[in-house]
């Protein structure tokens, strides 16, 4: 089936912030017959992005959405990306992405904006699983040429504590996660619910209902903690009044660039007072916290420059099973992997689709990270919309982990619902 039309619309993310959904049309034609499929896909965006990720293109334009609209990156899919891959295959999802990249032609996808290239890269995937006749995670499969082991569904991280730049509380690090190990995705994502409702009754007793308001992922954002250890105390309470006690573990996600000012981190950098910690400091309250805390995943615990830091970080954390994942320091960037692969900076890669701006892109990005035995985590972005591409993107690469936000929120929830569909089908 070939390219027939490719149509952007501005939309609204779960931010009220402008983003981009695109649809595909596909058609086959014979002599007797005209056959066409359809396929759509909606543009995630992120609040603690990486100084070097692809480029989301905002227009800038003051009078619109605070500079915030996405009407060129609309204009370019329409106008220029639309014409130069209309009658190419659909299933070539490689040529396609890399047609994208050439028309852009700059090394962050500045010119047409990672927010076009990606919106279109996603649909295109979909509607290649449509036209032949495949789920889109066995198509993912397919393209990553992953034919191992029987798939199966990824390991949810829940983040039910939200801070850093997704909340309005005082809290420095962004994310607070648990992951129950109970076997299934189903019981799993139960376990993970229970604990959430738990934790909002406690955060209730203890600090009112006017504390339960939550962050962009959906977690709690109570106003009143402020010390990483009062998150983290009111979570293992959480976990044992759901009844989950030792069952359930926690991955951090500190997206520690956010408050590095003039080479130090400053923890209180949503309060009135600084509260400056050493590179030193911080990674002795790593280690205290992963000592006092069933803590399995750290995720960019330093400033996005500093492998060395992560690497020192790692090697002590690897040895106590606890993972140490890249994300603003990788950016899903096969050049900054390669970075970190050589520094021994991570042994996971957060993976966003976005962050590079195609789909063949982020398989590379996979593979590459997997062939240097890193576990992958996809992720979702603190900005979403109801698309659930994530969920089969992580199953048909054989991802082993996924991060999705809280068990609660639409836009997180559908992928959680899409997994939920997939172990079914799986067994
Ligand atoms: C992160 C992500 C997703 P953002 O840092 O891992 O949780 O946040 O999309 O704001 O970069
Ligand atoms: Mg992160």
């Amino acid at each position: 089936m070939k390219i027939k039309s490719l149509q952007a619309r501005e939309i609204l993310d779960s931010r009220g912030n402008p983003t981009l959904e695109v649809e595909v049309i596909a058609e086959s034609k014979t002599f007797l017959q005209r056959k066409s499929v359809k396929a759509w896909s909606g543009v995630p965006s992120g609040a603690s992005t990486g100084d070097f990720e692809a480029v989301e293109l905002r227009d800038g334009n003051k009078k619109r959405f605070a500079g915030k609209g996405v009407l060129q990156a609309v204009k370019n899919v329409n106008e220029t990306i639309a014409p130069a891959l209309l009658d190419i295959d659909v299933l070539e999802q490689k040529k396609i992405d890399q047609k994208m990249i050439e028309l852009d032609g700059t090394d962050n996808k500045s010119r047409l904006g990672a927010n076009a290239i990606v919106g279109v890269s996603m649909a295109v995937a979909r509607v290649g699983a449509i036209a032949s006749g495949k789920k889109l995670f066995e198509y993912i499969a397919e393209l990553s040429e992953n034919d191992g082991p029987i798939l199966k569904v990824s390991r949810p991280f829940f983040n039910v504590i939200n801070g850093g730049v997704h909340a309005g509380n005082k809290l420095a690090f962004q994310e607070f996660m648990i992951s129950p190990n109970l076997g299934s995705f189903q019981e799993n994502y139960r376990g993970a619910a229970e604990v959430y409702h738990a934790l909002k009754e406690i955060i209730k007793e203890n600090f009112g209902s006017g504390s339960t308001l939550v962050g962009d992922e959906g977690g709690f954002a109570p106003i009143d903690f402020y010390r990483e250890s009062e998150a983290l105390d009111i979570l293992m309470q959480a976990i044992q009044k759901a009844g989950y006690e030792k069952r359930v573990d926690i991955a951090l996600d500190v997206a520690a660039s956010e408050f590095f000012v003039d080479g130090r981190y400053n923890l209180g950098f949503k309060t009135k007072e600084d509260d400056f910690r050493t590179t030193e400091e911080m990674m002795e309250h790593y280690l205290e916290l992963v000592e006092k805390y069933p803590i399995i995943s750290l995720e960019d615990p330093f400033e996005q420059n500093d492998f060395k830091s992560f690497a020192k970080l790692r090697k002590i954390l690897q040895k106590k099973g606890v993972q140490v994942v890249g994300d603003d320091l990788t950016v899903s960037n096969p050049q900054r992997i390669k970075q970190a692969i050589k520094n021994k900076s991570c042994n996971a890669l957060l993976l966003k689709i976005n962050q590079i701006g195609t789909v063949s892109e982020a398989i590379e990005a996979f593979k590459l990270a997997q062939k240097h035995n890193w576990r992958v985590m996809v992720s979702h972005r603190s900005g979403e919309t109801p698309d659930d591409f994530i969920a089969d993107f992580a199953v048909g690469l054989g991802a082993e982990q996924i991060k999705s936000g809280a068990t609660a929120r639409g836009e997180r929830t559908v992928k959680y619902n899409r997994l939920l569909a997939l172990e079914k089908f799986l067994k």
